[in-house]
Protein backbone atom coordinates (compact mmCIF):
# COMPACT_ATOMS: atom_id res chain seq x y z
CA UNK A 1 0.00 0.00 0.00
CA UNK A 2 1.45 3.57 -0.82
CA UNK A 3 1.91 6.24 1.74
CA UNK A 4 -0.96 8.55 0.25
CA UNK A 5 -3.26 4.95 0.21
CA UNK A 6 -2.22 4.58 4.01
CA UNK A 7 -2.82 7.88 4.78
CA UNK A 8 -6.08 7.96 3.08
CA UNK A 9 -7.48 4.86 5.22
CA UNK A 10 -6.65 6.42 8.34
CA UNK A 11 -8.39 9.55 7.17
CA UNK A 12 -11.72 7.64 6.67
CA UNK A 13 -11.35 5.52 10.11
CA UNK A 14 -10.95 8.84 11.84
CA UNK A 15 -13.97 9.77 9.94
CA UNK A 16 -15.92 7.16 10.51
CA UNK A 17 -14.74 7.17 14.70
CA UNK A 18 -16.40 10.78 14.22
CA UNK A 19 -19.95 9.74 12.89
CA UNK A 20 -19.94 6.35 14.97
CA UNK A 21 -19.47 7.32 17.89
CA UNK A 22 -22.17 10.12 18.56
CA UNK A 23 -24.56 7.54 17.18
CA UNK A 24 -23.51 4.70 19.71
CA UNK A 25 -23.61 6.90 22.55
CA UNK A 26 -27.12 8.25 21.17
CA UNK A 27 -28.51 4.70 21.10
CA UNK A 28 -27.19 3.84 24.57
CA UNK A 29 -28.76 6.78 26.39
CA UNK A 30 -31.85 6.24 24.50
CA UNK A 31 -31.62 2.61 26.11
CA UNK A 32 -31.17 4.38 29.22
CA UNK A 33 -27.65 3.15 29.49
CA UNK A 34 -25.27 5.99 29.68
CA UNK A 35 -26.56 8.10 32.02
CA UNK A 36 -24.18 11.38 32.81
CA UNK A 37 -22.73 11.63 29.20
CA UNK A 38 -23.84 14.79 29.58
CA UNK A 39 -26.07 17.25 30.88
CA UNK A 40 -29.69 16.09 28.95
CA UNK A 41 -32.59 18.58 29.08
CA UNK A 42 -36.46 17.43 28.73
CA UNK A 43 -38.90 18.91 26.12
CA UNK A 44 -42.47 18.74 27.45
CA UNK A 45 -45.49 20.69 26.24
CA UNK A 46 -44.52 23.47 26.51
CA UNK A 47 -41.27 24.02 28.09
CA UNK A 48 -37.67 22.78 28.61
CA UNK A 49 -36.88 21.56 31.90
CA UNK A 50 -34.54 22.86 33.25
CA UNK A 51 -34.77 26.34 31.75
CA UNK A 52 -31.57 26.95 32.32
CA UNK A 53 -27.91 25.07 32.48
CA UNK A 54 -24.81 25.86 33.65
CA UNK A 55 -22.49 23.67 31.64
CA UNK A 56 -18.91 23.17 31.38
CA UNK A 57 -17.31 24.12 27.66
CA UNK A 58 -17.12 21.04 25.43
CA UNK A 59 -20.31 19.59 26.80
CA UNK A 60 -22.60 17.92 24.91
CA UNK A 61 -26.23 18.65 25.79
CA UNK A 62 -29.00 16.39 24.70
CA UNK A 63 -32.41 17.17 24.53
CA UNK A 64 -34.88 14.66 24.77
CA UNK A 65 -38.51 15.07 23.41
CA UNK A 66 -41.34 13.53 25.90
CA UNK A 67 -44.27 15.59 25.65
CA UNK A 68 -47.43 15.02 22.83
CA UNK A 69 -46.59 18.33 20.46
CA UNK A 70 -43.69 19.08 18.22
CA UNK A 71 -41.21 21.23 19.15
CA UNK A 72 -37.70 22.33 18.10
CA UNK A 73 -34.17 23.55 19.53
CA UNK A 74 -33.54 26.95 17.94
CA UNK A 75 -30.49 28.86 18.94
CA UNK A 76 -31.33 32.48 18.98
CA UNK A 77 -28.45 34.20 21.00
CA UNK A 78 -24.81 33.37 21.12
CA UNK A 79 -21.39 34.47 21.58
CA UNK A 80 -19.37 35.76 18.60
CA UNK A 81 -18.17 33.22 16.29
CA UNK A 82 -21.01 30.49 17.02
CA UNK A 83 -22.61 29.30 14.41
CA UNK A 84 -26.53 28.81 15.18
CA UNK A 85 -28.39 25.54 15.14
CA UNK A 86 -32.09 24.56 14.61
CA UNK A 87 -33.09 21.12 15.16
CA UNK A 88 -36.05 19.64 13.76
CA UNK A 89 -39.62 20.06 15.24
CA UNK A 90 -40.95 17.10 15.70
CA UNK A 91 -42.38 15.57 18.65
CA UNK A 92 -40.34 12.52 19.81
CA UNK A 93 -36.47 11.63 19.34
CA UNK A 94 -33.86 14.27 20.33
CA UNK A 95 -30.89 16.33 19.39
CA UNK A 96 -27.77 16.81 20.29
CA UNK A 97 -25.33 20.02 20.68
CA UNK A 98 -21.48 20.62 21.73
CA UNK A 99 -21.20 23.67 23.26
CA UNK A 100 -17.46 24.69 22.67
CA UNK A 101 -16.92 28.50 23.39
CA UNK A 102 -18.04 30.10 25.79
CA UNK A 103 -21.04 32.80 26.98
CA UNK A 104 -24.62 33.10 27.14
CA UNK A 105 -26.98 31.25 25.29
CA UNK A 106 -30.68 31.52 24.53
CA UNK A 107 -32.72 28.57 22.77
CA UNK A 108 -36.23 29.11 22.10
CA UNK A 109 -38.72 26.65 20.41
CA UNK A 110 -40.24 28.76 17.33
CA UNK A 111 -43.80 27.04 17.24
CA UNK A 112 -44.51 28.32 20.61
CA UNK A 113 -43.15 32.18 21.67
CA UNK A 114 -43.10 31.94 25.04
CA UNK A 115 -41.20 28.43 25.34
CA UNK A 116 -37.18 29.31 25.81
CA UNK A 117 -34.30 28.03 27.50
CA UNK A 118 -31.13 29.17 28.57
CA UNK A 119 -27.70 28.17 28.44
CA UNK A 120 -24.25 29.31 30.13
CA UNK A 121 -20.83 27.90 28.88
CA UNK A 122 -18.19 28.50 31.49
CU1 LIG B 1 -42.67 24.10 21.30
Amino acid sequence: MGRRAMSRRIWILAVLAIVICPAVAASALAKGKGKGKGPSVRIGDNFYKPKSLKIKRGATVTWHWTGKSQHNVTLTQAPKHVKQFISNTQAKGTFSHKFSIKGSYTIVCTVHANMSMHITVR
